[in-house]
């Protein structure tokens, strides 16, 4: 990862870069076609959808470099081109090779170092131990991967040896086996398989692994094999599915669930979209009704929305039904709708018409609006074989019969993913990866926010076909599966922003609707505080990965001082949190003839100084700047004058200065004295602490108070179990998730 500096042998100036980061620069160099390619980032292709008007009124070259970074001036864009063109018609293999051209220097080195570095594009590294082979079969290729409360990896192989992995540790230490596999619970029945399973968290950590198995001896499991972090033991469910199983689909039920006890609804494995629920508190299974939809695809792609609606996105696995080839079924969208304990509806939404394309073998992940929490689903790639090369998002707010997907788009590089993957960051943002057949293939990023993708490190081996992708507690993305027994590790670009904030103190267990405290030595700057439901991912399918953006507001201690006049500020003792404002009143308070004084601010944030009388006549006098906070008056010549106000005004980093306005309107900062002022009074005499002085109060930011999911949308989301708990600074840097348990 580490840049290393330039040297200088022999006169010849030699750079070292990281590999990924020169393949990107050289990729960059190469692929330009006119100089104008080296002044901007790489255009995103054009959407086809969306584009063609503005190509019609010819302001496409505007169009193209809004929005992307610059890098090159044009002068030395057009010497590289040309340079390039003359003496390498091939392109340069490597950056010392540009730099035999002389106008090209270390500077411009540095500038596309910055520009094609990790901060942008993140990076990928091989976890330092391979993932052992201990299964009796021949072949140990990750299938299933689920992230436990224990912070450790439950891996299931394709031998069905299940192994627990620890992130976190090195050493060959970092692969144990649980206490027992599924087939030696007691009573493990012959059906017993977890290969191709579906599954999900149950309320208490535990995860419910359901079906699988296949044709082979072990053909479609009729039994669920639960797996306790704690204890690293599997047991099975008392009761049998009413049906076997293979490749079901398996969805945790939130608030809205219908019966007392925690419910997970299987979907699919069996006769088309045929459906159950499990029951938690039984530990066994029920029929439902109304489950008439068919699936053209195995492991339909379904999530729960705030509203309790089941909405399927059109994803799935197909290839897998008898013969080898996909179930009959229709492939049109839907949501679900339990009314009943046993019993629930499917109503379509928009029609499948030839300007949607296949999504078998697709993936699709929720997001929840960061302002409202309204649920969009993001709908990627699949189809076989690969020809799709775009995405799509369903306004999923409020379906109904006419609701429809927006356009179907391409990923602005081009690529087509089939059997890709997308992990869900606690920033919000989506992270796509794998699905390309080809080593270091391209990955990307989708902010929802801007709706804008960004291009990403590329991965070093191809994942598609049971390859899984999840989010660890360390913000990191791990990718394994099927092709390869190594591990790679994604550090997305908010690893290399900055210091990661920490948090220093928060609940294990919050009731749901409670308001729960967290500290942070970087309380301020912490913008976010996320919950992430953690991964249980297999076969592109993963019905429960959100964000949920939980409310904060700062916990803010104040502390009493003083100021004298030549800029001495001394604290003197703490009074408690929150405090905004402080004044003085010495002798009568009778609101005599005279005026109060204000400073007030626009949603800029720019100051006025005016005046209220006490018929509360409100005038505005003058600006005075911006970020005022604090106001008095003295009468009294303290050092700058006679009958002056005083003021403290901040920066945009928290920064306190303090200063005088006479009531001319003359302005005059005088001197900073530091973080936080938020209240200034003075008072003449001796207070107790010497004569004449002013008295402040300032704060420091030491945490959130954080409010707990409670039943309302989207927090209806939130099923109890265990959670990542994130904390995000300005820069989008975030912490090492704690994990926390929402009772
Ligand atoms: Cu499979």
């Amino acid at each position: 990862m580490a840049i290393d500096t330039p040297t200088k042998r022999g006169g010849n100036t030699r750079v070292q870069l990281d590999l990924a980061v020169h393949r990107r620069i050289l990729d960059f160099v190469n692929e330009a076609i006119e100089p104008q390619d080296l002044m901007y980032e790489k255009a995103a292709a054009p959407n086809p959808e969306v584009d063609h008007e503005h190509e019609a009124h010819g302001d496409r070259s505007v169009e193209q470099t809004e929005g992307r970074r610059r890098i090159l001036e044009p002068d030395i864009a057009e010497k590289i081109t040309r340079f390039r063109d003359r003496g390498f018609p091939f392109g340069f293999r490597n950056v010392n090779e540009l730099l035999k051209l002389k106008a090209f220097d270390l500077r411009h080195v540095d500038v596309l170092k910055h520009h094609f570095g990790n901060s942008f594009y993140g990076s990928w590294s091989v976890f330092s131990q391979r993932i052992p082979r201990w299964g009796p079969g021949g072949y140990d290729g990750v299938v299933h991967a689920a992230l436990l409360h224990t912070g450790r990896v439950l891996f299931i192989t394709a031998d069905e040896t299940t192994l627990l992995w620890n992130p976190d540790d090195t050493t060959a230490a970092s692969f144990e086996l649980p206490v027992n596999q599924p087939h030696e619970t007691p009573d493990a029945a012959s059906g017993y398989s977890v290969l191709c399973s579906g599954h999900s968290f149950l309320s208490d950590g535990q995860l419910l692994a359901v079906g699988g198995g296949g044709y082979g001896p072990h053909a479609k499991a009729i039994y669920g094999y639960k797996f306790d972090p704690t204890s690293t033991t599997w047991t099975r469910t008392a009761g049998s599915m009413v049906h076997n199983r293979w490749y079901p689909t398996v969805l945790t039920l939130g608030d809205h669930r219908l019966g007392s006890s925690h419910e997970v609804l299987v979907v699919c494995g069996h006769g088309a979209g045929d459906m159950e629920i499990y029951d938690e508190a039984s530990d066994s299974f029920r029929e439902i009704s109304g489950d008439n939809k068919t699936f053209p695809s195995l492991y339909p792609g379904l999530h729960l929305l705030p509203n309790g609606r089941i909405v399927y996105s059109r994803t799935g696995w197909a290839s897998a039904g008898p013969g080898g080839g996909p179930f009959v079924g229709d492939d049109q969208s839907a949501y679900f709708e339990l009314a009943a304990a046993s019993a629930g509806a499917w109503t379509d939404i928009a029609p499948v018409g030839p300007s949607m394309p296949d999504r078998t073998k697709g993936m699709s992940v929720m997001l929840l609006d960061e302002s409202n929490g309204d649920p969009h689903v993001l709908v990627l790639g699949g189809s076989d074989p690969s020809n799709n090369n775009t995405y799509e998002i369903l306004d999923a707010t409020s379906l109904s019969p006419t609701s429809n997907w927006g356009p179907s788009t391409p990923f602005p590089d081009g690529e087509h993913r089939s059997l890709g993957s997308a992990v869900l960051l606690p920033d919000g943002t989506v992270f796509v990866c794998g699905g390309v057949q080809r080593t270091n293939s391209p990955c990307a990023l989708f902010d929802p926010q801007t709706n804008s993708w960004s291009p990403m490190a590329a991965l070093p081996s191809i994942r598609d076909y049971h390859s899984v992708a999840l989010l660890l507690p360390s913000g990191q993305v791990a990718m394994a599966g099927w092709n390869n027994t190594a591990i790679e590790i994604f550090n997305p670009p908010y690893l290399y922003r900055g210091a990661r904030p920490v948090i220093s103190s928060a609940p294990a267990s919050i009731q749901r609707g409670q308001t729960f405290e967290i500290a942070s030595p970087d309380a301020a700057t912490i913008t976010k505080v996320v919950l992430a439901r953690p991964t249980a991912v297999t076969h592109q399918t993963d019905t429960e990965q959100k964000i949920l953006n939980l409310p904060i507001s700062p916990i803010g201690f104040s502390t009493f001082g003083t100021i004298d006049t030549s800029g001495a500020v001394l604290d003197r003792f703490g009074v408690g949190q929150d405090f905004d404002a402080l004044t003085f009143a010495p002798g009568n308070r009778g609101y005599g003839p005279d005026l109060f004084y204000f400073v007030r601010h626009d949603q800029a944030g720019f100051s006025t100084f005016g005046t209220i009388d006490t018929n509360g006549a409100v005038v505005d006098r003058f600006g005075v700047g911006f970020n005022v906070d604090a106001l008095t008056f003295a009468d009294a010549d303290l050092g700058y004058g006679p009958n002056l106000f005083y003021y403290l005004r901040h920066d945009n980093t928290g920064f306190s200065t303090f200063g005088t306005i006479d009531t001319n309107g003359a302005i005059v900062d005088r001197f900073g004295v530091g973080q936080n002022f938020d209240a200034l009074t003075f008072a003449p005499g001796n207070r107790g602490y010497g004569p004449n002085l002013f008295y402040y109060l300032r704060h420091e930011v030491t945490g959130y108070a954080v409010d707990a999911p409670d039943g309302s949308a989207p927090y209806s989301l939130a099923q109890q179990g265990h959670y990542m708990l994130f904390a995000l600074n300005n820069a989008g840097v975030p912490s090492v998730a704690s994990w926390i348990y929402l009772q």
